[in-house]
């Protein structure tokens, strides 16, 4: 039998949470035969770190068969001890009259914690993942804190754009989703993120062409894409929680098990790539081999392409220019 990984949840007792445990703990996430630790962080707060004990009560009335060991902590330093994998779910939501501004330094205090921590108690080779928003700036900043651990396995989720344009693209088209390859979504996870399909087949047939509507990708594509998230919260009252857990399974799935080939989108530190400068989070399409990420390489930006991927670094480079006298 294979030795366990050991996973690291912060947020473990949010909506997130509530499906993402379950799921990884049923092996959706690292294997049907790879059995797992689960080592909780939730902040100190007593409500907090109650709720995370009833998450583990029911994790238990499961009977998993491949959980071997579960651990709550309140401290990242102990939560993240000989970890192979950090799922970063937990962060300050924006509160009423909170400005986008102290939003981001909330999460800056939040990331660099938790950055130094993974950097002084995780298992070198840990992969990371950043779910919590500002989930691209809240990586760099986990990145920046954590010198001593390959920049490279600091990574965002971009995941649920990259599903959720899928899903889009099927609807419209009639055809299965699973049979959509070659998809990508450029940039930052917020609205201004670029999915584009100009590459995107469906059993070898453009997708483009299939659609052959210029006005549905600008006018109803992009903009749907890009609101889903408010559309969620508007419908649900809650935002997007088992969608967002999903993208997150399949996220480090694919980066652990392997794309065969398959493009995914990652939100990853540039290499410079598409002329995006070195180190900024940016959604990427990647394939995964061996537990790397590789980026595609050689697409043909056009110039409506270049505009939109620009507008997304802009804003992400505002981001990160405002966070870095705190790292
Ligand atoms: P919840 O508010 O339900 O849960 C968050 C949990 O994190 C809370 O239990 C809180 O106590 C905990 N927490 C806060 N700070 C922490 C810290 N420093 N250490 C450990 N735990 C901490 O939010 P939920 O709906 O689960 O969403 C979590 C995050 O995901 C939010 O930042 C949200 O904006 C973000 N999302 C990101 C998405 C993406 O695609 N990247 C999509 C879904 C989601 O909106």
């Amino acid at each position: 039998a294979k030795a366990p990984l050991r996973v690291a949840v912060t947020g473990a007792a949010g909506q997130i949470g509530y499906s993402l445990l379950f799921r990884i703990a049923n092996g959706d996430m690292l294997g049907k035969d790879q059995p797992v630790i689960l080592q909780l962080l939730e902040i100190p707060d007593e409500r907090a770190q109650k709720a995370l004990t009833g998450v583990m009560m029911e994790i238990d009335d499961c009977a998993f068969p491949l959980l071997a060991g579960m651990t709550a902590h309140s401290d990242p330093m102990t939560a993240f001890k000989d970890i192979d994998y950090a799922v970063l779910v937990g962060a300050r939501p924006r509160g009423p009259g909170m400005e986008r501004k102290d939003l981001l330094s909330a999460n800056a205090q939040i990331f660099t914690a938790q950055g130094k921590a993974l950097n002084a108690v995780a298992k070198r080779t840990v992969k990371t993942l950043v779910v919590g928003n500002p989930a691209n700036t809240n990586a760099y900043i986990a990145m920046k804190s954590a010198p001593d651990l390959p920049a490279k396995n600091f990574t965002a989720m971009l995941r649920l754009d990259h599903n959720r344009a899928l899903s889009q693209l099927a609807a419209k088209t009639g055809k299965a989703v699973a049979d959509i390859e070659k998809l990508v979504v450029w940039g930052n996870h917020s609205p201004t993120m670029y999915p584009d399909y100009r590459f995107a087949t469906i059993g070898g047939q453009s997708v483009k062409s299939m659609i052959n509507d210029e006005e549905w990708n600008k006018n109803t594509f992009l903009p749907t894409v890009g609101k889903r998230g408010a559309a969620i919260i508007d419908a649900r009252g809650l935002s997007s929680a088992a969608s967002a857990a999903n993208a997150a399974i399949d996220h480090i799935h694919d980066w652990h098990c392997g794309t065969n080939g398959k493009w995914v989108t990652m939100g990853i530190p540039s290499d410079g790539s598409y002329d995006i400068p070195k180190e900024v989070m940016y959604g990427f399409p990647v394939t995964c081999e061996n537990g790397e990420y590789k980026i595609v390489q050689g697409l043909e930006i056009d110039a409506f392409s270049r505009e939109r991927m620009n507008f997304t670094l802009n804003e992400l480079t505002e981001e990160q220019d405002g966070v870095k006298h705190l790292l």
